[in-house]
């Protein structure tokens, strides 16, 4: 994106004092990794901000923000005392619906809400849509924006936007990463930040149950006829065999992208009266459009949706089906 789009977006942030980021609800590392490295540059321009989300963050989070910099909307309400945010600033998606039940709620006694994002958004709001659909993560935009404000990182953000682009790219494998990406990644680790810091946190605190139970789920990988469609199915009595969360299954999916010719891969996930569709894709493929046309949405090459399973309805079912439309949206694309 050109210099333009981040003067501009700069000039209309600093136009404000008291500045309230919130990011889309189950809240990813490029949403809380963005936050904190926004909110941390601009109070050190002076402005007071809080950082407000919908709900707790997760635990494999809680790492990002030792400073306590995120408060659950809750929290933030009993703490807050005479702060009334001027700008709302939405990271990691453009809607204010995506922001939470409680959150939307909250913010639509708000005029001045901007969105801050790499999603593909149809109709684009000017001076209130700040997208940029090539970047690799939310965390690459707030990085140059953090830059155009003439700030030098701190090692604090340096993780978070780290982390941000670490989680929103698979580890550097999508094509979404360019040399801006690289560039931005080494003024990072010139604060010191180390990479595997980051990487640790989020890759490597896996309990011995929960390898057991990867390696139950990829023995049942499964595969279409034409071997382009790999998909991993997890149930919830998967998850209490083997003592394990749905957060902890997470990145199971990147697993399956390695076969040899696969196309789109899939992982379907038993949560409660849902199940839960997350796919990844090669190529020029764009899992995007077919997440949308399931009633979810997402990037080119990583998106998901929730179908609701109505009672007297069979999960396996509604996970063939949507089977069979992937693999027809495939066949159309290639
Ligand atoms: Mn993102």
């Amino acid at each position: 994106m050109d210099n333009s789009f981040y003067e501009a977006l700069k000039a209309h942030i600093l136009k404000f004092e008291r500045i309230l980021i919130t990011t889309h609800v189950v809240p990813d590392a490029d949403g809380i990794g963005s936050q904190i490295a926004l909110s941390e540059a601009l109070s050190a321009m002076g402005k007071k901000v809080f950082c407000v989300n919908d709900d707790e963050l997760d635990k494999r989070y809680k790492y990002l923000n030792e400073e306590k910099t995120i408060h659950s909307l809750e929290e933030y309400l009993n703490v807050k005392k005479d702060f009334q945010p001027e700008l709302i600033i939405v990271i990691d998606t453009n809607k204010i619906s995506r922001t939470g039940i409680k959150m939307k709620q909250y913010l639509s006694v708000f005029g001045e809400i901007i969105f801050i994002d790499h999603h593909p958004f149809d109709k684009p709001i000017e001076n209130t849509h700040y997208i940029d659909v090539k970047a690799a993560a939310t965390g690459q935009i707030i990085g140059t924006l953090i830059k155009t404000m003439g700030l030098s990182f701190t090692k604090n953000m340096a993780r978070g936007l780290y982390t941000a682009i670490l989680i929103d790219t698979n580890t550097f494998r999508y094509p979404s990463v360019t040399n801006e990406t690289h560039n931005l990644i080494a003024e990072l680790l010139e604060t010191g930040m180390k990479t595997t810091d980051a990487y640790n946190e989020i890759y490597g605190a896996k309990q011995l149950c929960n390898m057991h139970l990867l390696g139950h789920i990829l023995h049942n990988c499964k595969m279409n006829k034409s071997k382009n469609i790999a998909w991993i199915t997890i149930y919830q009595e998967d998850l209490e065999k083997f003592q394990s969360t749905i957060e902890d299954t997470h990145s199971y999916i990147n697993n399956l992208l390695i076969l040899q010719n696969v196309k789109i891969a899939c992982m379907f996930r038993e949560d409660g009266r849902r199940v839960r569709l997350s796919m990844r894709s090669h190529g020029d493929i764009d899992v995007g459009e077919i997440a949308e046309e399931l009633g979810g949405g997402g990037h080119a090459h990583s998106a998901a949706t929730v179908f609701e399973v109505p009672p007297g309805y069979d999960k396996d079912v509604i996970i063939k089906n949507s089977l069979n439309r992937i693999e027809d949206f495939l066949n159309s694309s290639l």
